[in-house]
């Protein structure tokens, strides 16, 4: 049986741990603890280890889904969590005060797993604050040189996060995602 490890990025608040839990056919390991600072993003908690999670394939395949925390003091988590990893998922919250920016924060920090591997895009809170327009990161990823797919998701949602880790397992190898 195939087994395959990916791996969740991005901002406080993005929704990784959501994703994760939404998407998850197995219990979701957190590691979110109480923090007082995040009333900002609503919510009480943030990671400050991993998440973990697992997919189920038709084929048989698990995918393995890492979260990484969002906070850059914990980031000497992201260099551990994306190895053996073949693809990453970067989650952005569009409620952000400059979106495009965490953009760029997280494709220069990931950038060399990204050259590496594979790379999908998930902006979410879309339903919060439509602007930027999934048209507009389109235009600024091509200032970086790179295509990769970009989905409004809402992380709540078990179709939304689905179909986005389809997108990266289909870029890898369309014949893993079905
Ligand atoms: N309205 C709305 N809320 C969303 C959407 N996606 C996620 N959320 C909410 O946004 C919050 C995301 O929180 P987390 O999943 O903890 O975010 P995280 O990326 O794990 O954050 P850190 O671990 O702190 O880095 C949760 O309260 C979700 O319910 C969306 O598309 N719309
Ligand atoms: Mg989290």
């Amino acid at each position: 049986m195939s087994q395959y490890k990916i791996i969740f990025t991005g901002p406080v608040g993005a929704g990784k741990t959501t994703a994760i839990n939404a998407i998850s056919d197995t219990p979701p390991v957190k590691t979110d603890a109480a923090a007082s600072d995040m009333t900002k993003n609503r919510k009480a908690s943030t990671t400050v280890a991993m998440d973990y999670g697992v997919m189920n394939l038709a084929g048989g395949e698990k995918i393995h889904l890492y979260g990484t925390p969002g906070q850059e003091r914990f980031d000497f988590m992201w260099d551990i969590l994306v190895n053996g990893g073949i693809g990453l998922i970067l989650l952005l919250d569009n409620t952000r005060a400059d979106p495009f920016q965490d953009m760029k924060f997280f494709l220069d920090a990931f950038s060399k797993f990204i050259n590496d591997t594979s790379l999908a895009i998930g902006v979410t809170q879309m339903d919060l604050s439509n602007r930027p327009t999934i048209d507009d990161y389109h235009s600024r990823l091509q200032e970086f040189g790179i295509k990769p797919p970009v989905f409004a998701v809402d992380a709540r949602e078990k179709n939304d996060v689905s179909l986005l880790v389809q997108a990266l397992l289909y870029s890898l190898d369309p014949g893993l995602a079905e």
